[in-house]
């Protein structure tokens, strides 16, 4: 982190590949209003495992915010505007969630960005996201947000195809990825969590991704 004369901090703008850039800590300084906000939404939406298309149960526990929500079940990966185990719209977007998703993108170069889906993830020691490719939105011009709170984990990017080489780095408390333009498609995926404490978040890492997917 740097500081100028007057003492600001200086947010530093990681380019990790064409298109995909990493914001360390740019979330630290509203992650105490994330995660309450967060709170809310899940007592609204909680916490559940879904299905693969082929039948497993995913190791990663999601719920969703905004208009749309991402689900998977038996029929497959797609957007939804209802949360299926309530049968009701899903809980709406926290005005910090919003404002940070935007001011991350604009940071980034893509100042035109207005999410209308927030998934929600959670994982404890040894659930993991094997590597896929982020492609159930409508419009691939359109970045993604992706916010870390709690515990570290390694983010893998790999390239368009499954068997590219894969790059590694650790993603912490606060720090925010915005992945768009010709990053958008790669293949990426979380390693298995290792054990920990976080103050916050306790033994688990949570992450937010934030879409325009309609
Ligand atoms: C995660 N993230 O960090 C999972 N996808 O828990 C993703 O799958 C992801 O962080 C697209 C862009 C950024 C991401
Ligand atoms: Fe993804």
């Amino acid at each position: 982190m740097n500081h100028d004369l007057f003492g600001h901090m200086e947010q530093a703008l990681i380019t990790l590949q064409p298109g995909a850039f990493i914001l360390r800590d740019f979330a630290g300084d509203c992650a105490s209003q994330l995660w309450q906000d967060l709170q809310q939404v899940l007592s609204a939406a909680p916490w559940r495992h879904m299905q693969t298309p082929g039948g497993l149960t995913m190791s990663v526990a999601m719920s969703n915010c905004g208009r749309l929500g991402w689900v998977s079940d038996h029929a497959g990966y797609r957007y939804a505007v209802e949360d299926p185990l309530s049968g009701q719209p899903w809980p709406p977007m926290p005005p910090s969630f919003i404002t940070l998703a935007e001011s991350a993108a604009a940071k980034a170069g893509f100042d035109r960005f207005r999410p209308d889906a927030c998934l929600i993830n959670r994982y404890e020691a040894g659930a993991k996201l094997s590597l896929h490719q982020d492609k159930d939105e409508r419009d691939f011009s359109q970045p993604i947000v992706s916010v870390s709170l709690g515990l570290p984990a390694t983010f893998l990017f790999g390239g368009l195809k499954r068997t590219d080489p894969v790059l590694r780095t650790e993603l912490h408390h606060g720090d925010v990825v915005v992945w768009g333009g010709p990053a958008r498609l790669r293949y990426h995926g979380i390693l298995p969590l290792k054990a920990g404490q976080h103050c916050t978040a306790g033994n688990a890492r949570i992450n937010l991704t934030f879409r325009a997917a309609g």
